[in-house]
């Protein structure tokens, strides 16, 4: 381990990768300590460095670790988001508390950004990004704001279906940035792989990828490019199939009257619930896929 900033550490493994320009993929960890149950959001973790490695890219973890940012983590670690108690989810705003106060917890889409962009990363791997809530008269996720603001290539199957969809590619339009299709010309609906929305472009490979975020950041511009991946589809859900366990997971986090930060976790967590599983096997399915792809394109960015 070797620290670049009082706050930062890296383990060997991704700051030899920073220095030789060997392709490198950050990963988030909100989804490890708030997205997913364990004992599968351990198993998660691994599963996603290992497809990174297996396009023989290096897998960096973001995380906090007692007051400290991670970028890499080592297996005791990443064992440690995943089953310690108390675990803080880190978006932009909670980083200084949690620094200040000694805190663990699992970064966010947006506090991974922050971490990955000091540390000098290029390319980025997560489920589904955070965005425009349904219902709630304002709930926007921190995460539109970082990607409009951090040059990153993000890899996602677009944006949670319990989402406002189409006001959530709204703001990303307002913001700037680049909604990429990879292979396809749709948005794709997190456990669906169509939204029936379209995306602002597509590209046809990992290199075209690279190409497109590398002309827009040739151009000053410093938002992130949206690598939007279609869930696999023998793991994909239908619409009608999640449709009514949205609907009925919104009015129950209504009902119970849940904000702020807790909204996703608890819809996350009833989807499941309700779906009998099949949400969690596709949130599983594509995590890993877009970890795949992520690797790809950073052969071609680093
Ligand atoms: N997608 C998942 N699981 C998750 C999340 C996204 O499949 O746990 C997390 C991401 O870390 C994302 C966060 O950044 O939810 C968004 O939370 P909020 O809506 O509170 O900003
Ligand atoms: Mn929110």
């Amino acid at each position: 381990m070797n620290e670049i900033t009082p706050d930062i550490i890296m383990t060997a493994d991704v700051r030899q990768a920073l220095t030789a320009h060997l392709p490198l993929v950050a990963l988030e960890s909100t989804v490890i300590t708030h997205g997913l149950p364990y004992p599968e959001n351990l198993q998660l973790a691994r599963d996603m460095e290992a497809e990174v490695r297996s396009q023989q890219a290096v897998p960096a973890t973001v995380g906090v670790i007692e007051g400290q940012i991670h970028v890499g983590l080592s297996p005791a670690q990443l064992e440690h988001l995943a089953t310690g108690q108390h675990m803080v989810k880190v978006s932009v705003r909670d980083f200084a508390p949690a620094l200040a106060l000694r805190q663990s917890g699992g970064t966010t889409v947006a506090g991974t950004l922050v971490a990955a962009h000091l540390a000098g990363l290029q390319v980025f791997a997560t489920g589904g990004i955070g965005g425009v809530h349904r219902e709630a008269p304002f709930d926007i996720s921190t995460d539109l704001t970082q990607l409009a603001r951090t040059p990153l290539v993000v890899v996602c199957a677009g944006a949670k279906a319990i989402l406002d969809l189409p006001a959530t590619l709204e703001v990303l339009e307002t913001y700037g940035v680049p909604v990429v299709g990879f292979q396809t010309e749709e948005f794709p609906a997190f456990y669906s792989r169509s939204s029936g929305l379209p995306v602002s472009c597509s590209a046809d490979s990992p290199q075209q990828v690279a190409e497109i975020a590398r002309a827009h950041w040739g151009l000053g511009l410093s938002s992130a490019i949206l690598l939007c991946v279609p869930p696999p589809a023998e793991a994909a859900l239908s619409p009608d199939a999640v449709d009514g366990a949205i609907a009925q997971a919104l009015a129950e986090a209504q009902a119970a009257n849940i904000h702020g930060q807790k909204v996703t976790p608890f819809m996350l967590s009833r989807m499941a619930e309700l779906t009998h599983g099949s949400s969690l096997t596709t949130n599983l399915a594509l995590l890993k896929n877009n970890a795949r792809v992520a690797a790809q394109v950073s052969q071609y960015l680093r």
